[in-house]
């Protein structure tokens, strides 16, 4: 019998106050809803001005044929990425009251990773004669990063207002990741933390829903992890055999399973030991496998059950009622998570399945606006 040395630290039953690290996450499903009943009223003159302002830098943008120069715009409450050629625009604030991108607001959060992207989706990208030019979308991972870091593709700084962090500049606990706020602050309220682009929030305050574009592909997982040099096989009745000792269980539905001791049985069927944890009543934890070098995989993860097999053992199985399910992508850490140095425009978590409502809240973007013929 051979150990398999876990890469990952395994978690645990959703804590209501989980000194959570930022790749955890699980501790969304805690506290928190309260906050979207304390908003502030709605400053809608100051925030379009502002917004006016980043926007187009010329409030006669769009409306003035004779303007040679005009370039894209984005609506009121977007800003363009970047402001010289727009390739995108993106809320300027994380989404409150709906779908809006506001200053002084509460952020939605405890919305499943569908409901925001549905949310985007059904909020109209209007221009300033107040037409309808499209809708809007989830931001992508490229572009939620490039919004935040300050440069289009490749490269950018770490952090919304440089390369080096300022603690206190965006809202997330201190140095030691004590929290310092005790619940979700209005839109915008942290003036250091804005994007050169005048994305406000991206870092800190409600953690965000990103669409990576991916979704479960088994063919591709095996595909990829073979050229990777694993050795990973599936079984005719689904199960997963492997002599492989480098692999990892990554939880799905919040459940703690630390005290696990993996190991690959005689046959090399991939095998849990549960020692010292409380099974959930039906024994069977959804979640994914992933490589420890996974990165190179593309992130992709292999959908997989633990299935209790008696006597504490769990069998791992493929999953393949869960193909084509959406991979979901976690930005920005939030107040209750998160330091200054360790939440950075590059960090993402993939940990939660498409279902999981906690507290995440998310933005959108959409095409821009074409200038005026
Ligand atoms: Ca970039
Ligand atoms: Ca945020």
């Amino acid at each position: 019998m051979r150990g398999i040395k876990w890469t990952l630290p395994l978690l645990g039953y959703a804590c209501a106050a989980c000194g959570d690290q930022p790749v955890a996450g699980l501790a969304d499903s805690a506290g928190a809803e309260s906050a979207s009943a304390d908003s502030a009223p709605i400053d809608t003159a100051a925030t379009d001005t502002a917004a006016l302002d980043r926007e187009t830098g010329d409030s006669g943008a769009g409306q003035d044929s004779a303007a040679p120069a005009a370039v894209a715009t984005c609506m009121v409450g977007m800003v363009p990425v970047p402001p010289e050629a727009p390739l995108y625009c993106i809320d300027a604030y994380e989404v409150s009251l709906g779908t809006l991108s506001l200053a002084g607001q509460s952020p939605e959060v405890a919305l499943t990773f569908h409901m925001a992207v549905e949310a985007c989706e059904a909020a109209a990208v209007v221009d300033e004669s107040g037409a309808v030019r499209g809708y809007k979308r989830l931001a992508s991972d490229a572009e939620w990063e490039d919004a935040a870091d300050g440069t289009p593709g490749e490269g950018g700084w770490a952090f919304p207002y440089g390369d080096l962090p300022v603690e206190g500049a965006c809202i997330l606990p201190d140095a030691g990741n004590t929290p310092v706020y005790d619940e979700l602050q209005p839109t915008g309220s942290a003036p250091a933390c804005v994007s050169q682009f005048g994305a406000y929030d991206q870092i800190g305050n409600a953690w965000e829903w990103v669409d990576p574009g991916q979704s479960v592909d088994t063919a591709a997982w095996f595909a990829a992890a073979s050229a990777a040099g694993h050795d990973l096989r599936v079984g005719d009745d689904d199960r997963l055999y492997s002599g492989d000792v480098d692999l990892s269980w990554m939880n799905y539905e919040g459940v703690i399973v630390t005290g696990f001791v993996p190991y690959a049985a005689e046959d090399g069927a991939l095998t849990l030991e549960a020692s010292a944890i409380e099974l959930p009543n039906d024994a069977y934890l959804s979640g994914y496998l992933e490589a420890s070098d996974q990165a190179e995989l593309e992130e992709r993860y292999l959908p997989v059950a633990l299935v209790d097999q008696g006597d504490m053992q769990l069998a791992l199985y493929l999953e393949s009622v869960r193909e084509g399910e959406t991979f979901t992508s976690k930005r920005g850490c939030a107040y209750y998570t998160g330091t200054a140095i360790a939440c950075t425009n590059q960090s993402v978590s993939h940990e939660h399945p498409p279902g999981f409502a906690g507290t995440i809240g998310y933005r959108c973007t959409s095409d821009p606006i074409p200038p005026a013929e």
